[in-house]
């Protein structure tokens, strides 16, 4: 059987599943997660690196994309304990899931199947995600805010959005790209353009996410930015829902 047919088929054989990694403050304490999709293979385990890619070629993301707000918005209608807090999750969307024009609905629809809260869940998409048609791109940000689910900009400082539009962007968080973590320990210039980043988003009142934090020498450097949250093996791998589960557990 082709690729295509095994992706096409991977719902149904229940292949999918979703870890989570989470995003810490300064201190330590677990804020948030990303969900980031897993497809085990009969042959073996398939990264979303490269599956992510194909499907979005075959027009199959979005179906993955329902799969896992579904799958996200029922491990959060489960919480340890009645009461407890939920921690958001963040899903990655493409491209193809904001030119199709109905994310919002379909967030929406995962949410009320469980008996969500929007706050429950946010998420994540790249600057060139965003390239196509803006002005619809933008009404569905607006619109999810406004519904209150968390919007956050991945990868971001990589792609080729101006800096200007960026400004204009209705988010609650940008992620900045991992790559602009390495080097912030040995090269004065790549500490400052962070610097520069988290002042910016500071004032406009959005939160940032430092991506791809590996040693505790630059968790000390990149300390020193207020407010400033951390996403990174240095913290966490990605989790299993399990581990997820007794690391809830053990929180406060
Ligand atoms: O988790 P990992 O590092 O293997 O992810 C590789 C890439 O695949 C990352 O760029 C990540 O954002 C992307 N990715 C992981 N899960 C999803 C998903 O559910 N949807 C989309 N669109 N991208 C994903
Ligand atoms: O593109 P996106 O930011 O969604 O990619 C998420 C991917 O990055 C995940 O697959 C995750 O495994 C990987 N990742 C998370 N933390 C780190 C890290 O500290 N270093 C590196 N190299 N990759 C990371
Ligand atoms: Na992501
Ligand atoms: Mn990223």
């Amino acid at each position: 059987m082709n690729i295509r047919s095994q992706l096409e088929l991977a719902v149904d054989r229940d292949e999918l599943s979703f870890v989570l990694q989470p995003k810490v403050n300064a201190q330590g304490e677990l804020i948030e997660f990303e969900a980031l999709m897993r497809w085990e293979h009969r042959d073996g385990h398939v990264s979303p690196a490269s599956f992510i890619p194909m499907a979005e070629e075959f027009g199959l993301v979005t179906q993955l994309t329902d799969w896992l707000l579904d799958a996200v918005a029922e491990f959060q209608s489960q919480p340890l304990r009645p009461g407890q807090s939920i921690v958001p999750v963040s899903v990655n969307v493409s491209a193809r899931d904001l030119e199709r024009g109905d994310l919002v609905e379909r967030v929406l629809k995962a949410l009320s199947r469980h008996g969500v809260q929007p706050d429950c869940l946010g998420i994540e998409l790249t600057e060139t995600a965003l390239l196509g048609d803006w002005d619809g791109a933008m009404e569905q940000l607006h619109q999810l805010r406004f519904w209150g689910i968390r919007v956050s900009v991945d990868d971001f400082g990589i792609g080729h959005s101006s800096l200007s539009r960026m400004v204009d962007l209705p988010v609650d968080c940008l992620k900045l790209d991992r790559s602009f973590m390495q080097g912030v320990t040995s090269d004065r210039r790549r500490l400052m353009l962070v610097r520069a980043m988290v002042d910016l988003c500071r004032s406009l009142n959005m939160q940032v996410v430092a991506e791809g934090v590996e040693t505790e020498a630059e968790v000390t450097r990149l300390s020193e930015f207020d407010g400033l949250l951390f996403q990174g093996f240095y913290f966490s791998q990605p989790l299993s829902r399990i581990a997820c589960r007794r690391l809830l557990g053990s929180a406060a």
